[in-house]
């Protein structure tokens, strides 16, 4: 039976007259959401397996979230950090001890978390590296992202996010991803101060590194006193079936970066952590924002951080993760449409046997969603799996049916 998708159409009317072409959506118009389920405005209901690309780790609009964001709403929203309030320092010292670091810079957005930690890497490199001004270098991995400022797309090597905004910000440089031969080289310049990395490349379509290599990024930058910079705004908060995905191995970030589903999709907060050597390199009035810190995105971070632990999630995806990239391999088995899954934890990925400048993988995704699933196609011929880490073991086993089963009609005949 059709369904009548006007008043989709009318919503998306609007978006495309009145905003910004900057994004490509796939076509589903989306009123509600609640745990590992989205609703469109004709009321049909969808497995969420992007979870705004992991900012909704706790599942849609979590009831304790929920209350911690309205009750200190009715309070009190923002002071600015011209003045002290009662909830920031709270949540400082229940960051810092969780993740057992000296001190934490509140800001909002991941990209910002980014800025942040470069700017500190920076300092630190004048002020400890003794590095001459204006010299300070910072090494990128290759197929990195980080966001969308002028510094962020600087570090990328895709066109897509560079092309067009130049000039670019002087003293980044790439290596690839994954290579720690390649890494020593940069090292050896005593004006490098910093190497910043995703432990899993998101966007790059989830890279996992080779056993050892975030260990072995830890003993080079102590080898040539480098800053090791972890953006975890994807990969951390339990994603990848560790709290952090830095976890796996012994590699404790210098500076560490967390986003997204630090707020639980709630409201946006970034923070950047890292011991008084580096983050005391910035004095009063060096850096900040007006909403970094406020009232609202401590009490609604505290609580996230605090549902994550109590519902175990880090636990949940790393169970289910084995289990969905399990019953994803014994369909590949017999596949010709897809080459292979990738991932840990809940953030996985397939490939596509098609080329990436195909359609191939949107137009699976776009079958996904008239199955009940929702997720959304990275570069090119590559599938994003990232479900909110609340979902059960019987509701993955449902969405993987829906997925192989809607693979299956793409199968050549
Ligand atoms: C978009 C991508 C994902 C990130 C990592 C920092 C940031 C992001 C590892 C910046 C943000 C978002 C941006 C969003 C889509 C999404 C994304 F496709 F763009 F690349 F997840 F893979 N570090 N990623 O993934 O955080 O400033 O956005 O809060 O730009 O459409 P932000």
């Amino acid at each position: 039976m059709a369904i009548d998708t006007k008043l989709s159409e009318q919503f998306i009317d609007l978006e495309h007259t009145h905003g910004a072409h900057n994004y490509h959506p796939l076509p589903v118009v989306l009123s509600e959401g609640k745990g590992v389920f989205l609703w469109d405005v004709e009321g049909k209901k969808y497995y969420d397996f992007l979870s705004a690309y992991s900012a909704v780790n706790q599942g849609h609009c979590h009831p304790k979230i929920l209350s911690a964001l309205s009750n200190q709403a009715e309070r009190l929203t923002l002071t600015s950090r011209a003045f002290y309030n009662n909830v920031l320092g709270e949540f400082e010292a229940y960051i810092t001890n969780l993740f057992g670091y000296d001190k934490v810079l509140p800001m909002n957005t991941g990209v910002e978390g980014g800025e942040t930690a470069n700017k500190l890497a920076r300092k630190w490199g004048y002020m400890k590296k003794n590095i001459p001004k204006n010299k300070a270098r910072i090494i990128f991995a290759k197929g990195n992202f980080w966001g969308r400022t002028l510094a962020a797309i600087s570090s990328s090597d895709d066109p897509i996010s560079y092309l067009g905004f130049g000039p670019y910000m002087p003293g980044y440089d790439l290596v690839p991803y994954n290579d720690l031969e390649a890494l020593e080289a940069e090292f050896k310049d005593p004006n490098v101060c910093a190497f910043m990395v995703e432990p899993i490349q998101g966007e790059a379509g989830v890279i996992v590194p080779d056993e050892g290599y975030l260990s072995g990024i830890r003993s080079l930058c102590d080898k040539y006193n480098v800053l090791f910079i972890a953006d975890e705004v994807q990969t951390g908060i339990a994603r990848t079936g560790r709290m952090l995905a830095t976890d796996y191995e012994e590699a404790r970030p210098d500076i560490l970066i967390l986003g997204k589903a630090l707020s639980g999709g709630f409201f946006p907060i970034s923070v950047v952590l890292a011991d008084d050597e580096v983050m005391m390199c910035i004095k009063p009035g060096e850096h900040g924002s007006t909403f970094g810190g406020n009232p609202i995105a401590a009490a609604v971070a505290t609580e996230a951080l605090r549902v994550v632990q109590e519902e175990e999630l880090a636990l949940n995806s790393l169970k289910l993760g084995k289990v969905f990239r399990e019953q994803m391999n014994n369909y590949i088995q017999s596949s010709n449409i897809v080459t292979l899954v990738r991932g840990r934890g809940l953030l996985n990925a397939i490939v596509i046997n098609d080329s990436p400048e195909s359609d191939t993988a949107w137009n699976i995704c776009m079958s996904f969603k008239e199955n009940g699933l929702l997720a959304k196609p990275t570069h090119g011929n590559i599938i994003r799996f990232a479900p909110p880490l609340v979902i059960t073991e019987n509701q993955l086993l449902d969405c993987v049916n829906i997925i192989i089963s809607t693979l299956k009609t793409f199968e050549p005949k």
